[in-house]
């Protein structure tokens, strides 16, 4: 205990975690740490969903409002989304009991921009936060706190909290040390600038710091990162690599993107980290990294000194990349670094960096507005996390997508989004398995033809030609083209029949 608790006044607040979770009542708000599967407290959450389940059997009401850095895993939104112990969700969610709890209405989600969460729940319109469960990965003497594989909104939660319940991770690599690099900017009027001028400056200081009073419990914890293992790359999301790959290369020739690229986000999920690997056997060198997760693409590209430096908030690794860098984490110190998510995602230093963005998506229609959250404008699949922060701040906002989805009932290109989160002016360029479209300078028109030639799937391309040459000719105006009685026309069809194509 004493290695990882180093504090002889918070030894003495160690429990169980279902004494922890004592503290936790129906109705209150509860900020808990957590990003992409990391960082995320396992035990307490475990025994707040039993403690909840409990009190439900006996016909009590038990739920509380939960609010974290990003996606958590099965022991947080996995088990209180099967309690149904969650009135209230946001900003991020990725497990499927609690995806059920949104769609079919129990549970309120609050999609925002990962990088504004904070600064909602200082204004206090996320509520008054009672309890702030964080995980960390040691105690210092002086009560200072290591953050562990994620940072998130750690910083806010222990300012605002009333009390706090620290869960030490005995899994987390006490390497990560070093790691960290907590800046906080303040809120305005006296917001201070954000002095990150590279990917790779250091701002602020190791470590968080709370109130040790208002520190009420001590768990030691053993489990691991969520760490789901990514698909392997298949030959959409090769040719996807292949044509950005191709793209920026051309950027670089034409002298419009230095030789070492700019900063580069990636979004999560399997083309994503399809794009990174491609990047291995790239001509880039020296590139750097300016994102939100570290995933395994990243750090194969550290490992192999394309990538000199990484900074992000959290990170989302397979089982192998986790325990490779849980072995390992000493030697990437100062190429790693984890900041609080409203610096990592601030649209202050994206800018000045110029970052590239690359995320996935739901669906983006033929002007380039994106979709990248409901499923047929209703449906909740993730949230939007940070690609608004990226999209709208980049240099370049490059969104990548397989042409179709549920084996080729659903075409990600669609006449009309059925719900937009980026606008036609955030999204810069449209890659698919098909090809690419470069959008930039082009008006709607041109977006159209150039959407529908490059990036649509063959099943689909007729129909959409078919779409668009009648909206040329019917379209109330032709700015846009557009008929509004048959833009959301694919939806429906798929929501009647189970697919977009016709029968
Ligand atoms: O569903 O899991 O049931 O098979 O969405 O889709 O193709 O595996 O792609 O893992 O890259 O996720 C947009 C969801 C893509 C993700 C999204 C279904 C598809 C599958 C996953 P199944 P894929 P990915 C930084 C950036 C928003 C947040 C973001 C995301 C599942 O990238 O959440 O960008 N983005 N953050 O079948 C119905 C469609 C669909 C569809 C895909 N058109 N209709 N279902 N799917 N397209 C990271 C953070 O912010 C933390």
């Amino acid at each position: 205990m004493a290695e990882r608790i180093r504090s002889a006044s918070l030894r003495k607040k160690v429990m169980s975690a279902a004494e922890a979770a004592a503290f936790i009542k129906d109705g209150m708000v509860v900020g808990m740490s957590g990003f992409t599967g990391s960082g995320y407290p396992k035990a307490v959450p475990t025994a707040l969903a039993e403690q909840m389940q409990a009190a439900h059997d006996k016909g009590d009401p038990f739920r509380i409002s939960v609010l974290t850095g990003a996606s958590t895993g099965p022991e947080l939104d996995g088990a209180l989304g099967k309690a149904n112990g969650m009135s209230f969700r946001s900003p991020f969610n990725t497990d499927p009991a609690c995806r059920d709890r949104i769609n079919n209405g129990e549970t309120d989600f609050l999609d925002i921009h990962l990088g504004q969460v904070a600064q909602f729940a200082d204004q206090g319109v996320l509520g008054d936060m009672d309890v702030a469960v964080i995980e960390v990965s040691a105690i210092n003497e002086d009560g200072t706190l290591v953050p562990s594989s994620s940072i998130g909104n750690n910083v806010t939660w222990l300012k605002l909290a009333k009390k706090v319940i620290i869960e030490v991770s005995h899994w987390q690599s006490l390497d990560l040390d070093g790691i960290h690099d907590i800046y906080d900017f303040g809120l305005p009027p006296d917001r201070k600038p954000i002095p990150l001028t590279k990917p790779s400056d250091l701002i602020g200081t190791h470590y968080l710091t709370c109130d040790p009073e208002k520190i009420v419990a001590v768990v030691e914890a053993e489990l691991p990162d969520r760490n789901a293992p990514f698909k392997a790359a298949d030959e959409g999301a090769r040719k996807i690599a292949g044509y950005l790959l191709d793209f920026l290369g051309n950027e670089v020739k034409k002298g419009r993107l230095p030789e070492h690229l700019l900063p580069l986000q990636s979004g999560v999920g399997n083309v994503a980290n399809a794009v990174l690997a491609g990047l291995v056997d790239s001509p880039f060198e020296n590139m750097t990294a300016y994102t939100e997760v570290i995933q395994d693409g990243m750090l194969d590209l550290l490992d192999c000194g394309k990538l000199t430096v990484a900074s992000a908030t959290a990170f989302s690794l397979s089982p192998e990349a986790a325990e490779k860098i849980n072995a390992n984490m000493g030697n990437y110190r100062g190429r790693l670094i984890l900041r609080p998510q409203d610096v990592s995602n601030s649209a202050e230093v994206i800018r000045r960096l110029g970052c590239i963005a690359m995320n996935s998506l739901i669906e983006a229609d033929i002007f380039g507005n994106v979709n990248s959250t409901h499923v047929m404008g209703s449906r909740m699949q993730n949230g939007i996390g940070g690609s608004g922060d990226f999209a709208r701040n980049s240099y370049i906002s490059i969104f990548v997508t397989p042409s179709v989805a549920k084996g080729g009932k659903i075409s990600s290109i669609v006449p009309h989004v059925a719900h937009t989160d980026h606008l036609t002016q955030d999204v810069d360029v449209l890659v698919t398995e098909m090809g690419l479209a470069d959008l930039r300078g082009l008006a709607p028109r041109k977006r159209a033809e150039a959407i529908i030639a490059n990036c649509v799937h063959p099943d689909y391309q007729p129909l959409l030609e078919d779409y668009y040459r009648r909206a040329l000719r019917s379209s109330y105006g032709l700015h846009a083209p557009t008929l509004l009685n048959e833009a959301l026309s694919f939806h429906q069809r798929f929501v009647e029949t189970g697919s977009m194509l016709p029968a």
